[in-house]
């Protein structure tokens, strides 16, 4: 496909509406937590198929977008992608992981219960396409884990906009997902987004609310 550029539709703001907008947002995302205790409560389709479109707008490689999502509401199946991940993640704690893992899992209170994928109304599993598959042809994808990583970051900025609050799962290995959500062997699970709202009295750890200082994870050239 040759290149056919067309105009920029660029929304100019003045400087204070730019200052404004830049406070707003670090405000709103500061607040972000991972939970990991979810209430019942539903959430309406309209919300979710927003953050996945907005995702879907991401920066990505030569613009193949290679990333698929799947929207898990139904019981048996959340069901189902607990007994896995549980049976992974007892592995993991009681063998595969070293203990300086452990050391710094610690402060989190983790351990292989599982429970908020029943509780939680919505898991997102989010996959990546190593290439497509497009009328038989395969197609080869280019940065993949870094269009994906992207896409997922703003996947949780507009969930957590929209007021809803996730956890990113990864039990290791999550193999586990192709089978149950048979999806075909082009695609990897990336992340699974836990997605609801807390139950109140909800406990988060300190220790992950402490981030590093704007110094430390940043250098300037002036
Ligand atoms: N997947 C495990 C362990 C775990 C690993 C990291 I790195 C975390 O930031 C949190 C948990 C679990 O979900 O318990």
């Amino acid at each position: 496909m040759k290149y056919q550029p067309v105009k920029l539709k660029h929304t100019f703001l003045s400087i204070n509406e730019i200052k404004e907008r830049s406070q707003f947002f670090y405000n709103l995302i500061k607040k972000r937590r991972s939970i990991r205790q979810f209430s019942l409560k539903k959430i309406d389709d309209n919300i979710i198929k927003n953050a996945i479109k907005s995702a879907g707008t991401a920066p990505n490689g030569a613009n193949l977008q290679p990333w698929h999502f799947v929207v898990i509401k139904n019981k048996k199946i959340k069901k189902a992608i607990k007994k896995a991940a549980e049976k992974e993640e007892e592995k993991f704690y009681n063998k595969v992981a070293p203990p300086e893992w452990l050391k710094a899992l610690q402060p989190l209170g983790t351990d292989e219960h599982k429970e908020f994928l029943e509780e939680a109304p919505i898991l997102i599993a989010v996959f990546e396409k190593k290439f497509s598959i497009e009328k038989k042809v395969k197609i080869k994808n280019y940065y993949v884990k870094e269009s994906v990583g992207i896409a997922t970051g703003i996947l949780i900025s507009a969930l957590h906009y929209s007021g809803l609050c996730m956890l990113t799962h990864t039990p290791s290995p999550m193999t586990f997902l192709n089978k149950i959500l048979k999806r075909p062997i082009n695609e990897k699970p990336f992340v699974l987004l836990v997605v609801g709202f807390p139950k109140s009295n909800t406990k988060v750890p300190k220790f992950a609310s402490q981030k590093k200082s704007l110094d430390k994870i940043s250098t300037w050239f002036k």
